[in-house]
């Protein structure tokens, strides 16, 4: 009892100061403000479905295709009144950014979730308030799966497998080896990518000689690559969680006098337009997808969690894989 006295004290203290940060670095590309008021369950009348969507940053190319596909799905004309915060891949902006949509009585709160830890007690504030909570593309660890809804996005160990399968399929017996760019430290996709990468390589001759964070942007990518080829000599293949930090690891690669996709082989994840042009130019080798058109999977949910009806605890989207050939074909009609 006390406790949460306590907590409800605290939130209302915090819940001003968290709009107005808030206020400092989101977008909020959707608005009524036609009508008024807003906010509050009144209902009569305006039947838009409040969402607070606290998104990780605007780290890569994937990152850009995902905002762009919850901002033009969570709009008013498919029943939504949407807030967007981009978090700049910090764990507690985005734990703020939870904490004034709380404040402020959304029908429920999306986000991903930057890192896989540490979301427990504001999850428990969610809860306590009644609001359901959607978790987009990474998970959380939490053990109490009742403190979220719905976990939609990708599975990031057979993204991984699929990475490492083709790697084992062409260069087992050759002594590979391997440096790996790694997402995000604690984030979901990097410790899952890694792990999957892992398993499918284990039994064969390919060794992984390095590996790094590069936090999945483009410049980290460089610089990490740029240190893995003063340090190493024998370089044979680039193993990066996602597109960009291949991207990056090709300007290194170039920049040290070498031809990325020959002298270096390159494999990555995701599959956006910059990367899927890399591989059909010959600099990437291989490409695992990563879907990041969440929106519309994103809205069928959370129309139904709003309405009370059931829905599943999971839904995991089908990803595919890319050689060369195939990125020429997909391009030209290319989403993202
Ligand atoms: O692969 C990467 C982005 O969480 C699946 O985050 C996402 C990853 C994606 O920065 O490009």
């Amino acid at each position: 009892m006390a406790r949460t006295t306590f907590a409800r004290g605290a939130l209302a203290a915090l819940s001003a100061a968290a709009l107005l940060a808030l206020g400092a670095c989101s977008t909020t590309p959707t608005n009524a403000s036609g009508d008024g008021g807003s906010g509050g369950d009144g209902g009569s009348g305006d039947d838009l479905i409040t969402i607070g969507f606290s998104q990780v940053g605007a780290e890569s190319g994937w990152r850009a295709a995902n905002t762009k596909s919850i901002q033009d799905t969570l709009t008013e004309e498919n029943g939504f009144e949407l807030s967007f915060s981009d978090a700049q891949q910090k764990q507690e902006n985005q734990i703020q950014a939870i904490r004034s949509y709380i404040a402020q009585g959304v029908d429920v709160i999306a986000f991903s979730p930057v890192v896989e830890s540490g979301w427990d007690a504001v999850l428990e504030e969610a809860k306590a308030a009644g609001i359901p909570v959607i978790l987009t593309d990474r998970a959380v660890d939490s053990e109490d799966e009742s403190l979220y809804a719905s976990f939609i996005g990708s599975d990031f160990v057979l993204e991984g497998e699929m990475a490492g399968e083709w790697v084992a399929e062409n260069f087992d017996g050759e002594g590979l080896k391997v440096v790996e760019l790694q997402g995000t430290t604690g984030s979901a996709p990097a410790i899952d990518r890694k792990e999957g990468f892992e398993s499918a390589i284990a039994g064969s001759d390919v060794e992984i000689i390095d590996s790094q964070t590069g936090n999945f942007t483009r410049a980290e990518g460089k610089t990490v690559m740029e240190g893995f080829l003063q340090a190493h000599d024998d370089i044979d293949l680039v193993f990066a969680h996602n597109d960009d930090m291949g991207l990056g690891a090709i300007e290194a690669i170039e920049a040290a006098g070498l031809t990325p996709g020959e002298d270096i082989k390159i494999v990555t994840i995701d599959a956006v337009k910059d990367g899927m042009q890399a591989l059909a130019d010959g600099k990437i080798n291989y490409i695992v997808e990563c879907n990041p058109l969440l929106g519309p999977d994103l809205a069928e949910i959370a129309k139904k969690v709003v309405a009370g009806e059931e829905v599943e605890k999971r839904i995991v989207v089908k990803d595919e894989a890319f050689d060369q050939e195939a990125a020429i074909e997909a391009l030209p009609t290319r989403e993202y």
